[in-house]
């Protein structure tokens, strides 16, 4: 290990350590050796179980609290100074009185543990992009996450020497307390505290709460942005390579369109899909007048129902070695994994996530968690684009925003310009998901995708995309989708997965100014016949719906988008005038 020469690193560790009391304290240097002892040493105390080592080499199951299994956004909070900079859509808390509430929490709540110090770099380290963040933990569940999710260990610390910054993160399992849980932000110090939860994005803090909530809030500051986006690059046949970009909600496709297995007709025809990112990106604006994006991240924590060799081979075949597995079912015959969704036989002798014996014969009793989770490494994936791996940025051709909802929206609309694009991003709305607490199904809006990640006013979050709009020659042409359409018997109209590809076509083709498009008051929504429909079985009646803007159920949306708004407060004009065109539209 590298000795620490950073004395504000130095100093913040011992302030951690002399509020949590510890029993000692664990540099984390990355090395094998070390991964490995720790690895072994959660088996022997029951917090990890290894898998079939065989058929899933260097794999390891991991389960939560029944109450910690998905991200807390009532427990969530920004602490700022002033409860105006966090914005009428955040948990506000004054930062003192957050600071003085968590320190009681944190005082003690490592003893008899040890406290794990992990430098880590959300980017290729010392890349020009690259920020660095130390976690100060006493899980060593998030000691090996992290360690697939971000860059960890030595080379960090060498940054730090040379006198790198860093975002402080604290996060004590405690006594994983639903109570007592917080996730708070105090992004004026560059500090994240998490306390009484042991999952995912609650504690594995370089993810949602530094690269989102905090680098939302740089972002802003320093003229760059942090949103809740996937990365792919499409080859088309004649070798020309194009990036496209795209916020989904949680639990809303990101992991599944970064990793798209082309259909049959298009594959043949030499078109290829390439993963950059499924969950982060960071994005700046080029000498060229372009917008530029990079994944943060090192892996992929990803969930685990619904993926299979049909919806997700790439993800599926991410997921076989070096991967922790959080919530699923086990299968206890050989030791392997199961969710609901996969393509094989349930277990006939199985453990569900509750660690209950399971056998898949009361259907009413799920297996798995339905946001449990893989945790593997991006150098699995078998799409993974070799841009992945310099962590510079891709030149962004087409912004994609997306939600599930089950009317409404069409399949695919094109904005008339940026600002008109920064609206249709405004006014996204889509069904809630398990990947939070709370109810399931519930519409609600989730502009950009980054309700529950932007860390501060969201009417300033809007401001900030239209001016980065003012500072691009060359923007990215903006589109929103919709997989999730359903018919009247509730099934899914569109295919979705491989043949989501069709869209991001047609949109490519329309930043080349080349496929056909009908004006609505939404924007620009295909001709039937400029879609590429090749080997699909959807009637006319199913692409009417999939294509038309209805305008008497767009005068009801426009009822509730006036609502968010009035929510929202202030507003940028350019947001307002859209919305007032499409009133006058409808
Ligand atoms: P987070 O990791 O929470 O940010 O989720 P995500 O946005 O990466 O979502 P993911 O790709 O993991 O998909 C979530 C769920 O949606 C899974 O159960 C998928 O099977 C399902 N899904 C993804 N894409 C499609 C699609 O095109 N159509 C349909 N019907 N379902 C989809
Ligand atoms: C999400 O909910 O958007 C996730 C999972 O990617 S978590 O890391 O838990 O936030
Ligand atoms: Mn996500």
């Amino acid at each position: 290990m590298i000795e620490i020469k950073n004395q504000k690193v130095i100093d913040w560790v011992n302030e951690c350590a002399s509020l949590t009391k510890p029993k000692e304290i664990l540099w984390i240097d990355g090395s094998s050796e070390q991964l490995e002892a720790l690895r072994k040493e959660a088996c022997e105390t029951g917090e990890l179980i290894k898998l079939n080592e065989e058929k899933l080499p260097g794999c390891y199951y991991y389960r939560t609290d029944p109450k910690d299994v998905a991200r807390d956004e009532k427990r969530t909070v920004i602490a700022t100074e002033r409860r105006e900079d966090a914005g009428p859509t955040n948990n506000w808390v004054q930062k003192d009185e957050m600071y003085a509430k968590m320190r009681t929490l944190f005082d003690g709540s490592m003893k008899g543990r040890t406290m794990y110090v992990i430098p880590y770099s959300m980017g290729v380290v010392g890349s020009e992009f690259a920020k660095i963040g130390i976690e100060i933990t006493d899980s060593i569940y998030v000691v090996l996450n992290m360690n697939i999710m971000t860059r960890i260990g030595d080379p960090v610390i060498e940054e730090l020497n040379k006198g790198a910054d860093f975002i402080k993160c604290l996060h004590s399992k405690a006594e994983v307390n639903a109570e007592k849980k917080y996730i708070a932000h105090f992004p004026e110090d560059d500090t994240i505290w998490s306390i009484n939860s042991a999952y995912g994005g609650n504690v594995l803090l370089g993810k949602k709460c530094f690269a989102l909530r905090i680098g939302s809030w740089l972002g802003r500051k320093e003229g760059w942005m942090a949103e809740h986006m996937l990365i792919l690059c499409i080859e088309a046949p004649n070798g020309e390579k194009k990036y496209i970009s795209a916020a989904f909600p949680s639990a809303c496709g990101k992991t599944n369109l970064a990793m798209l297995i082309p259909p049959k007709h298009l594959q043949e025809k030499g078109y290829k899909v390439y993963t950059i990112g499924d969950d982060i990106a960071w994005r700046r604006v080029g000498a060229d007048g372009r917008l530029y994006a990079v994944n943060r991240e090192n892996g992929f924590f990803g969930v685990a129902p619904g993926t299979n060799s049909k919806s997700n081979n790439n993800a599926l075949m991410t997921t076989k070695k070096n991967t922790i597995y959080t919530n699923v079912c086990r299968n206890l015959d050989d030791n392997t994994v199961w969710w609901e969704g996969l393509d094989q036989p349930a277990p006939t002798n199985g453990e569900d996530w509750l660690g209950r014996p399971w056998n898949g014969e009361n259907a009413a009793e799920k297996g798995a968690h339905p946001n449990s989770r893989f945790t593997a490494p991006a150098e699995n994936c078998p799409s993974i684009a070799p841009e992945f791996f310099t962590g510079e940025g891709v030149p962004i051709s087409a912004i994609i925003f997306g939600g599930r909802r089950a009317k409404a929206e069409p399949l695919i609309c094109q904005s008339r310009d940026w600002n008109h694009g920064v609206f249709l991003g405004s006014k996204m709305s889509s069904e809630t998901t398990a990947a939070a607490n709370g109810a399931v199904g519930v519409v609600r809006y989730d502009p950009m995708a980054m309700l529950p990640f932007c860390g501060y006013n969201m009417s300033d979050y809007f401001q900030h995309w239209i001016d980065m709009g003012k500072k691009m020659t060359n923007p990215p042409k903006i589109f929103n989708v919709n997989w999730f359409r359903k018919d009247d018997e509730g099934h899914f109209i569109w295919p979705g997965f491989g043949d989501n590809l069709r869209a991001l076509l047609w949109a490519l083709d329309r930043c080349d100014g080349k496929a056909d498009a009908v004006e609505t008051p939404l924007g620009y929504v295909p001709t039937k016949d400029s879609l590429d429909l090749e080997g699909l079985d959807l009637t006319d009646q199913q692409l009417d719906e999939l294509l038309t803007v209805d305008r008497e159920t767009w005068k009801k949306e426009l009822e509730g988008i006036k609502e968010w708004y009035a929510k929202l407060g202030r507003l940028p004009k350019e947001l307002t005038d859209s919305l007032e065109r499409l009133e006058n539209e409808l």
